[in-house]
Protein backbone atom coordinates (compact mmCIF):
# COMPACT_ATOMS: atom_id res chain seq x y z
CA UNK A 1 0.00 0.00 0.00
CA UNK A 2 1.82 3.34 -0.79
CA UNK A 3 0.77 6.85 0.97
CA UNK A 4 0.98 10.06 -0.01
CA UNK A 5 2.50 12.50 2.97
CA UNK A 6 1.65 15.94 2.32
CA UNK A 7 3.85 18.81 3.55
CA UNK A 8 1.85 21.32 5.76
CA UNK A 9 2.43 24.95 6.42
CA UNK A 10 -1.10 26.49 6.96
CA UNK A 11 -4.59 26.06 7.31
CA UNK A 12 -5.25 26.33 3.40
CA UNK A 13 -3.11 23.81 2.59
CA UNK A 14 -4.39 21.90 5.33
CA UNK A 15 -7.28 21.95 4.80
CA UNK A 16 -7.14 21.28 0.54
CA UNK A 17 -5.40 18.13 1.99
CA UNK A 18 -7.52 16.78 3.97
CA UNK A 19 -10.73 18.02 1.96
CA UNK A 20 -9.31 15.95 -1.28
CA UNK A 21 -8.28 12.73 0.82
CA UNK A 22 -12.13 12.77 2.25
CA UNK A 23 -13.43 13.27 -1.07
CA UNK A 24 -11.58 10.01 -1.59
CA UNK A 25 -11.68 8.00 1.35
CA UNK A 26 -8.88 7.78 1.82
CA UNK A 27 -6.18 7.46 4.55
CA UNK A 28 -3.42 10.88 4.73
CA UNK A 29 -0.29 11.50 6.22
CA UNK A 30 0.20 15.29 7.02
CA UNK A 31 3.71 16.22 8.10
CA UNK A 32 5.69 19.22 8.96
CA UNK A 33 9.20 19.93 8.81
CA UNK A 34 11.36 21.62 11.45
CA UNK A 35 10.73 25.14 9.33
CA UNK A 36 6.97 24.73 9.01
CA UNK A 37 6.71 24.44 12.57
CA UNK A 38 8.97 27.55 13.56
CA UNK A 39 6.65 29.64 10.54
CA UNK A 40 2.90 28.09 11.19
CA UNK A 41 3.86 27.10 15.39
CA UNK A 42 3.24 23.82 16.73
CA UNK A 43 0.01 24.59 18.53
CA UNK A 44 -1.31 25.94 15.60
CA UNK A 45 -0.80 23.18 13.59
CA UNK A 46 -2.16 20.73 15.93
CA UNK A 47 -5.31 22.42 16.37
CA UNK A 48 -5.92 22.74 12.91
CA UNK A 49 -4.98 19.38 12.08
CA UNK A 50 -7.68 18.62 14.95
CA UNK A 51 -9.87 20.22 13.76
CA UNK A 52 -9.92 18.28 10.56
CA UNK A 53 -10.23 14.91 12.21
CA UNK A 54 -13.26 16.20 13.91
CA UNK A 55 -14.46 17.01 10.52
CA UNK A 56 -13.96 14.40 8.47
CA UNK A 57 -14.02 10.53 8.89
CA UNK A 58 -10.52 8.84 7.89
CA UNK A 59 -7.36 8.38 9.29
CA UNK A 60 -5.00 11.62 9.50
CA UNK A 61 -1.61 10.82 10.83
CA UNK A 62 0.80 14.14 12.16
CA UNK A 63 4.35 13.44 11.44
CA UNK A 64 7.70 15.36 11.42
CA UNK A 65 9.40 15.46 8.62
CA UNK A 66 12.79 15.83 8.76
CA UNK A 67 13.65 16.13 12.49
CA UNK A 68 16.75 17.49 13.01
CA UNK A 69 18.00 16.51 16.54
CA UNK A 70 16.51 14.66 19.25
CA UNK A 71 14.79 17.52 21.20
CA UNK A 72 12.85 18.00 18.13
CA UNK A 73 11.63 14.84 17.98
CA UNK A 74 10.91 14.50 21.66
CA UNK A 75 9.05 18.15 21.86
CA UNK A 76 6.65 16.69 18.43
CA UNK A 77 6.32 13.19 20.42
CA UNK A 78 5.52 14.77 23.14
CA UNK A 79 2.79 17.17 21.40
CA UNK A 80 1.07 14.13 20.16
CA UNK A 81 2.42 13.63 16.30
CA UNK A 82 1.63 10.46 15.17
CA UNK A 83 5.14 9.87 14.14
CA UNK A 84 8.37 11.56 14.09
CA UNK A 85 11.52 11.74 11.39
CA UNK A 86 14.94 11.80 12.40
CA UNK A 87 17.03 12.59 10.15
CA UNK A 88 20.95 12.01 10.97
CA UNK A 89 21.53 11.89 7.18
CA UNK A 90 24.02 14.67 7.39
CA UNK A 91 26.24 12.67 9.98
CA UNK A 92 28.53 9.41 9.81
CA UNK A 93 26.85 5.94 9.52
CA UNK A 94 27.77 5.72 13.49
CA UNK A 95 26.48 9.04 14.65
CA UNK A 96 23.47 8.67 12.67
CA UNK A 97 23.13 5.03 14.58
CA UNK A 98 23.32 6.97 18.08
CA UNK A 99 21.14 9.49 17.44
CA UNK A 100 18.28 7.68 15.88
CA UNK A 101 18.69 4.84 18.58
CA UNK A 102 18.14 7.77 21.14
CA UNK A 103 15.05 9.56 19.52
CA UNK A 104 13.80 5.54 18.66
CA UNK A 105 13.96 4.66 22.27
CA UNK A 106 12.31 7.73 23.69
CA UNK A 107 9.48 7.29 21.28
CA UNK A 108 8.73 4.04 21.44
CA UNK A 109 8.16 4.62 25.09
CA UNK A 110 5.48 6.67 23.77
CA UNK A 111 4.18 4.90 21.45
CA UNK A 112 5.33 6.55 18.49
CA UNK A 113 6.73 5.09 15.37
CA UNK A 114 10.15 6.82 14.22
CA UNK A 115 11.40 7.02 10.22
CA UNK A 116 14.98 7.47 9.97
CA UNK A 117 17.60 8.19 6.78
CA UNK A 118 20.10 6.64 5.27
CA UNK A 119 21.94 8.06 2.50
CA UNK A 120 22.01 11.60 0.89
CA UNK A 121 19.50 13.70 -1.38
CA UNK A 122 21.68 15.61 -3.35
CA UNK A 123 19.75 18.39 -5.86
CA UNK A 124 20.87 19.32 -9.36
CA UNK A 125 21.77 22.52 -7.62
CA UNK A 126 24.56 19.93 -5.64
CA UNK A 127 26.29 19.62 -8.95
CA UNK A 128 27.83 16.02 -7.73
CA UNK A 129 30.45 14.29 -9.91
CA UNK A 130 29.76 10.58 -10.66
CA UNK A 131 31.48 9.00 -8.12
CA UNK A 132 29.84 11.68 -5.35
CA UNK A 133 26.83 10.33 -6.18
CA UNK A 134 27.28 6.81 -5.99
CA UNK A 135 28.47 7.54 -2.26
CA UNK A 136 25.73 9.58 -1.65
CA UNK A 137 22.97 6.17 -2.41
CA UNK A 138 22.07 4.42 0.42
CA UNK A 139 24.24 1.23 0.82
CA UNK A 140 22.12 -1.74 1.25
CA UNK A 141 24.07 -3.90 3.22
CA UNK A 142 24.33 -0.48 5.63
CA UNK A 143 20.27 0.21 5.19
CA UNK A 144 19.88 -3.20 7.41
CA UNK A 145 22.75 -2.87 9.87
CA UNK A 146 21.03 0.38 10.26
CA UNK A 147 18.00 -0.97 10.96
CA UNK A 148 18.91 -3.78 12.76
CA UNK A 149 20.91 -1.66 14.73
CA UNK A 150 18.09 1.24 15.71
CA UNK A 151 14.89 -0.46 15.41
CA UNK A 152 13.85 2.27 13.51
CA UNK A 153 10.09 1.59 12.06
CA UNK A 154 10.43 2.86 8.34
CA UNK A 155 13.54 3.98 6.38
CA UNK A 156 14.11 6.67 4.05
CA UNK A 157 16.72 6.20 1.25
CA UNK A 158 18.45 8.02 -1.09
CA UNK A 159 17.70 6.64 -4.82
CA UNK A 160 18.74 9.71 -7.20
CA UNK A 161 15.75 12.14 -6.02
CA UNK A 162 16.00 14.96 -4.26
CA UNK A 163 13.85 18.19 -2.68
CA UNK A 164 12.79 20.84 -4.89
CA UNK A 165 11.85 21.65 -8.81
CA UNK A 166 15.30 20.66 -10.02
CA UNK A 167 15.69 17.04 -9.81
CA UNK A 168 17.46 15.93 -12.44
CA UNK A 169 19.45 17.79 -15.60
CA UNK A 170 18.07 15.46 -18.27
CA UNK A 171 15.96 12.66 -18.45
CA UNK A 172 14.77 11.46 -14.97
CA UNK A 173 16.98 8.44 -13.33
CA UNK A 174 16.21 6.69 -10.23
CA UNK A 175 18.25 3.85 -9.23
CA UNK A 176 15.27 1.07 -8.93
CA UNK A 177 18.62 -1.54 -8.30
CA UNK A 178 19.13 -0.11 -5.13
CA UNK A 179 15.35 -0.21 -4.01
CA UNK A 180 15.60 -4.03 -5.01
CA UNK A 181 18.43 -4.53 -3.36
CA UNK A 182 17.20 -2.51 0.07
CA UNK A 183 13.80 -4.31 -0.32
CA UNK A 184 15.57 -7.93 -0.39
CA UNK A 185 17.58 -7.32 2.56
CA UNK A 186 14.53 -5.77 4.61
CA UNK A 187 11.73 -6.94 3.07
CA UNK A 188 9.22 -5.97 6.53
CA UNK A 189 10.43 -2.35 6.42
CA UNK A 190 8.37 0.32 4.87
CA UNK A 191 10.76 2.05 2.43
CA UNK A 192 10.28 6.31 2.32
CA UNK A 193 11.14 8.30 -1.21
CA UNK A 194 11.74 12.17 -0.37
CA UNK A 195 11.51 14.43 -3.46
CA UNK A 196 9.30 12.28 -5.26
CA UNK A 197 7.28 16.11 -6.29
CA UNK A 198 6.32 15.08 -10.13
CA UNK A 199 6.78 18.95 -10.70
CA UNK A 200 3.44 18.99 -12.33
CA UNK A 201 4.51 20.70 -15.85
CA UNK A 202 0.89 22.31 -15.98
CA UNK A 203 1.67 24.16 -12.56
CA UNK A 204 5.44 24.77 -13.80
CA UNK A 205 4.10 26.33 -16.88
CA UNK A 206 0.89 28.05 -15.03
CA UNK A 207 3.37 29.91 -12.58
CA UNK A 208 5.83 30.91 -15.82
CA UNK A 209 2.63 32.37 -17.82
CA UNK A 210 1.57 34.59 -14.62
CA UNK A 211 4.99 35.78 -14.11
CA UNK A 212 7.28 33.12 -12.22
CA UNK A 213 10.59 32.48 -13.35
CA UNK A 214 10.86 28.68 -12.87
CA UNK A 215 12.44 27.48 -16.12
CA UNK A 216 14.00 24.05 -16.70
CA UNK A 217 12.10 22.46 -13.30
CA UNK A 218 11.93 18.45 -13.35
CA UNK A 219 10.59 16.15 -11.02
CA UNK A 220 9.70 12.44 -10.94
CA UNK A 221 7.43 11.18 -13.53
CA UNK A 222 4.46 9.28 -12.32
CA UNK A 223 5.16 6.18 -13.88
CA UNK A 224 8.54 5.87 -11.83
CA UNK A 225 6.88 6.57 -8.57
CA UNK A 226 4.41 3.59 -9.94
CA UNK A 227 7.76 1.82 -10.26
CA UNK A 228 9.04 2.50 -6.83
CA UNK A 229 5.30 1.55 -5.54
CA UNK A 230 5.66 -2.22 -6.75
CA UNK A 231 9.14 -2.00 -5.16
CA UNK A 232 8.26 -1.67 -2.40
CA UNK A 233 8.14 1.93 -1.45
CA UNK A 234 4.89 2.88 1.37
CA UNK A 235 5.25 6.85 1.86
CA UNK A 236 5.76 9.31 -1.06
CA UNK A 237 6.61 12.92 0.58
CA UNK A 238 4.86 15.67 -1.36
CA UNK A 239 5.74 19.06 -0.98
CA UNK A 240 6.65 21.24 -3.98
CA UNK A 241 3.71 20.46 -6.12
CA UNK A 242 1.62 21.60 -3.40
CA UNK A 243 3.80 24.71 -3.24
CA UNK A 244 4.11 25.13 -7.51
CA UNK A 245 -0.14 24.78 -7.32
CA UNK A 246 -0.60 27.46 -4.47
CA UNK A 247 1.90 29.90 -6.26
CA UNK A 248 0.59 29.22 -9.61
CA UNK A 249 -3.23 29.92 -8.57
CA UNK A 250 -2.31 32.95 -6.95
CA UNK A 251 0.07 34.50 -9.79
CA UNK A 252 -3.30 33.98 -12.08
CA UNK A 253 -5.39 36.17 -9.47
CA UNK A 254 -2.75 38.79 -9.14
CA UNK A 255 -2.55 38.94 -12.83
CA UNK A 256 -5.76 38.55 -14.00
CA UNK A 257 -7.37 40.74 -11.36
CA UNK A 258 -4.83 43.25 -10.08
CA UNK A 259 -7.50 45.51 -8.28
CA UNK A 260 -7.84 42.60 -5.83
CA UNK A 261 -6.76 43.14 -2.48
CA UNK A 262 -9.10 40.72 -0.15
CA UNK A 263 -6.92 37.91 1.22
CA UNK A 264 -9.71 35.06 0.59
CA UNK A 265 -10.23 36.37 -3.28
CA UNK A 266 -6.66 34.64 -3.47
CA UNK A 267 -6.56 31.98 -1.53
CA UNK A 268 -9.16 30.37 -2.37
CA UNK A 269 -8.17 29.13 -5.27
CA UNK A 270 -4.79 28.55 -3.98
CA UNK A 271 -6.58 25.80 -1.88
CA UNK A 272 -8.67 24.77 -5.12
CA UNK A 273 -5.99 23.97 -7.02
CA UNK A 274 -3.64 22.49 -3.99
CA UNK A 275 -7.13 20.23 -3.52
CA UNK A 276 -7.41 19.15 -7.04
CA UNK A 277 -3.26 18.51 -7.28
CA UNK A 278 -3.76 16.37 -3.63
CA UNK A 279 -7.12 14.22 -5.20
CA UNK A 280 -5.24 13.45 -8.62
CA UNK A 281 -2.13 12.08 -6.58
CA UNK A 282 -4.44 10.28 -4.19
CA UNK A 283 -6.68 9.14 -6.87
CA UNK A 284 -4.56 8.33 -10.37
CA UNK A 285 -0.93 7.91 -8.75
CA UNK A 286 -0.81 6.51 -5.16
CA UNK A 287 -4.47 4.61 -5.74
CA UNK A 288 -4.67 5.06 -2.04
CA UNK A 289 -8.58 6.13 -2.82
CA UNK A 290 -11.30 3.95 -1.35
CA UNK A 291 -14.21 5.93 -2.87
CA UNK A 292 -17.19 3.71 -3.74
N1 LIG B 1 10.19 16.90 1.99
C1 LIG B 1 9.76 18.27 2.22
C2 LIG B 1 10.81 19.08 2.96
C3 LIG B 1 10.37 20.49 3.23
O1 LIG B 1 12.20 22.85 5.53
P1 LIG B 1 11.14 22.64 4.48
O2 LIG B 1 9.74 22.86 5.03
O3 LIG B 1 11.38 23.43 3.22
O4 LIG B 1 11.26 21.09 4.12
O5 LIG B 1 10.63 16.19 3.02
C4 LIG B 1 10.15 16.27 0.75
O6 LIG B 1 10.65 15.16 0.60
C5 LIG B 1 9.48 16.99 -0.39
O7 LIG B 1 9.90 16.57 -1.66
P2 LIG B 1 9.55 17.47 -2.95
O8 LIG B 1 10.40 18.70 -2.90
O9 LIG B 1 9.90 16.62 -4.13
O10 LIG B 1 8.09 17.78 -2.90
ZN1 LIG C 1 12.35 15.22 2.51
Amino acid sequence: MLFGAFNVNNMEIIQAITDAANEENSPVILQASSSAIKYARINYLKKMIEASLEEYDIPIALHLDHGPDFETCKMCVDSGFSSVMIDGSKYSFEENVALTKKVVEYAHSKGVVVEAELGKLAGVEDDVNVSDADAMYTNPDEAKEFVERTGCDSLAIAIGTSHGAYKFKGDAKLRFDILQKVKEKLPHTPIVLHGASTVIPELVDMCNKYGANIPGAKGVPDEMLHEASLNGVSKINVDTDLRLAMTAAIRKVFTDEPETFDPRKYMLPARDLIKQTVKHKIKDVFGSSNKA
